[in-house]
């Protein structure tokens, strides 16, 4: 019985007016009452339901828990995120490399061969002079051979049928690999006996007035002029002519350039 009556209202324990007064607000109260259950007062079960059970703080609390577990828990996935990417960018940056050294490495390869191909041209065109120029050369010749071409010395000598004017009959010998006949001998003087009666050779002074100069552009060795002769008659007699009339050996005249005569290629 007498453990019934050990709960005794608050508010009793208040006898005068200044004890009421002074008696603690709501809260207060709840606190003591706390403090009460603290001490092993038998009203804890009330003042636990008055403490505790406030719904609010403890959403507030939870909330704040959650909160920050999601802000801890975005913070790790902005982390490894960060990370993922990080990775992604070295393997890039790796990458990038690897395949900037191979480029570097078939450029490399690349000027290699472009300078063992540089350097096979110009063996195969050494070997071609050397060879295969000669042979065709050779070639050539005896096709010429056959048709009117006459092997003296270490040249070969082609007399024309028809007629043309002095640079005409340049341009067939030099059409020919050949050019107008240039006589440096007396055997090639005499040689030449057997053209036409006005055939022309490769002796001009149309670059400078008595200046007479071969087609390869040599000077005079040995002279065959007519007497009285280069005369530039007119003043316009620049090309050499092989008059075959006279019985001498000193046939050459100058005459005119455009004149047609037969002309002799040396090859
Ligand atoms: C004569 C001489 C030559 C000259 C010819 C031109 O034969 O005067 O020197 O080249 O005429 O036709
Ligand atoms: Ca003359």
């Amino acid at each position: 019985m007498e453990e019934d009556n050990k709960y005794v209202d608050p508010e009793s324990i208040y006898t005068n007016i200044d004890d009421y007064k002074n008696q603690p607000s709501v809260h207060e109260r709840s606190c003591q009452d706390t403090k009460l259950q603290k001490r092993g007062y038998e009203a804890a079960s009330e003042g636990r339901q008055a403490c505790s059970g406030n719904p609010a703080a403890v959403c507030l609390g939870l909330l704040c828990v959650l909160l920050l577990a999601v802000i801890i828990g975005l913070g790790i996935k902005h982390d490894s995120g960060r990370d993922q990417l990080q990775r992604g960018y070295d393997n890039m940056t790796k990458e990038r490399d690897r395949l900037l050294d191979i480029n570097n490495n078939l450029t490399l390869e690349r000027d290699q061969l472009q300078s063992s191909y540089d350097n096979l041209t110009m063996e195969r065109d050494a070997i071609q002079q050397k060879l295969v120029t000669p042979l065709f050369t050779v070639f050539l010749f005896e096709e010429r051979c056959f048709k009117g071409w006459k092997k003296f010395g270490s040249s070969y000598y082609y007399f024309s049928n028809g007629r043309k004017n002095w640079a005409e009959s340049r341009q067939y010998c030099r059409e020919m690999g050949a050019d107008l006949v240039i006589i440096n001998s007396r055997e090639e003087q005499e040689l030449i006996k057997e053209a036409n009666i006005y055939t022309w050779i490769g002796l001009s002074d149309a670059q400078t007035e008595g200046n007479w100069k071969w087609v390869d552009g040599s000077r005079l060795t040995t002279v065959y002029w007519r007497k009285g002769e280069p005369n530039d008659a007119h003043k316009d007699e620049d090309c050499a002519v092989y008059l075959n009339e006279v019985v001498s050996l000193n046939t050459w005249n100058d005459i005119p350039c455009s004149y047609e005569a037969g002309w002799i290629c040396e090859l």
